[in-house]
């Protein structure tokens, strides 16, 4: 029978937690999957194939000093096969640069019920095997993410049990293979739901997951809980009555347990300039017991790849965006940010 050595497995973990949360830097989530970087595509008019995504992840990989401001990456399954123009892997490459790489391992959403609007997360056909070729290929860390929709008579109790669960098992196999998983209950923004509504939702979601975190005797110090900020749904007009990052520092102080090793958020359509600016009054809205960043996919990326679209052969000026946005959310996140050092640069380097 073949012994693993699980005490080397949890300093790895350690190790991987604190490099993941340094200050003042945060992860880039670019794992995206077929269909989402379809649609990003789509979005700027540019042609989808696989060599298009490769070419599109080292223009944002191989961004030099991106690890001044990024301390991890997650990527999609097919990045994490493939290289860079000179023939480095890109994990290589991520490692050689000083950041952490990391893997999205969940399979996408599977609409349940009849009303089509719910989902649970899949991915759990041949996980564990899955995830040892993942540490064997050198990434240290996964995601997995979930969905909550707000409105009537949702989310149902049913998606917030049975996606917990899902969270809690993906994070204690992610574990029992040595690897840190970032658990992902995303609130979804859509919708007219008050910023009351969002609290609450976010507040039952959380403590749900950490739950069953607990019951599956899931590590929560080598766990990182990805999360949305509290905030009124995409459709409704009505001004918060609070700001985003006030809300949201009262919802994550009053339920999330110091042991947790980390959070970050995800910027879930919010525009860049707005994510920046949430998270900047999150910084400043108090102290936490736990090491707090930012994981976006979206806000870090959009510039970039609008302005990578102008010209898809030329990668500086869209580095310059990715820089930019990431040097920006490094800044919030020790409330060091203002609308005037981010227009300034805007100014500086969007010309299309
Ligand atoms: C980058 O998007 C990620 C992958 O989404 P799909 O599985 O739908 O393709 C997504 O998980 C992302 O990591 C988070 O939602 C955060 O991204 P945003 O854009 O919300 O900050």
């Amino acid at each position: 029978m073949q012994i693993i050595d699980t005490s080397q497995f949890k300093l790895g973990m350690i190790d991987c937690v604190r490099g993941l949360l340094i200050r003042p830097k945060g992860i880039l989530a670019a794992d995206e999957s077929f269909p989402t970087i379809a649609k990003r595509f789509a979005s700027v008019g540019l042609p989808n194939s696989e060599e298009a995504r490769r070419r599109y992840r080292e223009m944002l990989l191989a961004t030099g000093g991106l690890d001044e401001f990024i301390s991890g990456v997650i990527m999609f399954d097919e990045t994490a096969r493939q290289a860079n123009s000179d023939g480095t892997p890109f994990i290589h490459l991520l490692e050689q640069n000083g950041i952490i790489p990391g893997i999205k391992v969940d399979a996408g959403l599977l609409p349940i019920g009849s009303s089509d609007v719910e989902n649970v997360t899949s991915g759990f056909d041949g996980l564990p095997g899955r995830l040892r070729e993942y540490v064997q290929m050198g990434l240290r860390f996964a995601k997995w993410r979930s969905t909550f929709r707000i409105g009537p008579g949702l989310p149902s109790d049913f998606v917030v049990d049975a996606n917990a669960i899902g969270l809690a098992q993906y994070a204690s196999f992610c574990q029992n293979a040595g690897l840190v998983p970032i658990v992902e209950p995303e609130v979804l923004l859509d919708g007219d739901h008050s910023l009351a509504d969002s609290k609450r939702v976010i507040i039952h979601v959380l403590t749900e997951v950490v739950r069953r975190l607990e019951q599956a005797n899931v590590r929560l110090d080598l766990t990182i809980v990805k999360t949305s900020m509290a905030t009124r749904g995409s459709t409704n007009k009505v001004e918060n009555q609070e700001s985003v990052g006030a809300a949201t520092a009262r919802v994550l102080s009053e339920t999330l347990p110091p042991a947790i090793g980390g959070v970050v958020f995800l910027s879930g359509g919010m525009s860049e300039l707005e994510a920046t600016r949430n998270f900047n009054e999150f910084s400043q809205s108090g102290s936490y017991p736990w090491p707090v960043s930012f994981s976006f996919g979206r806000a870090l990326q959009n510039s970039a790849l609008k302005r990578w679209a102008t010209d898809p052969s030329r990668f500086e000026e869209a580095r310059t965006e990715l820089l930019h946005r990431a040097r920006m959310n490094s800044l919030a996140r020790v409330g060091d940010w203002s609308p005037e050092e981010d227009s300034a640069g805007e100014g500086r380097t969007r010309k299309f």
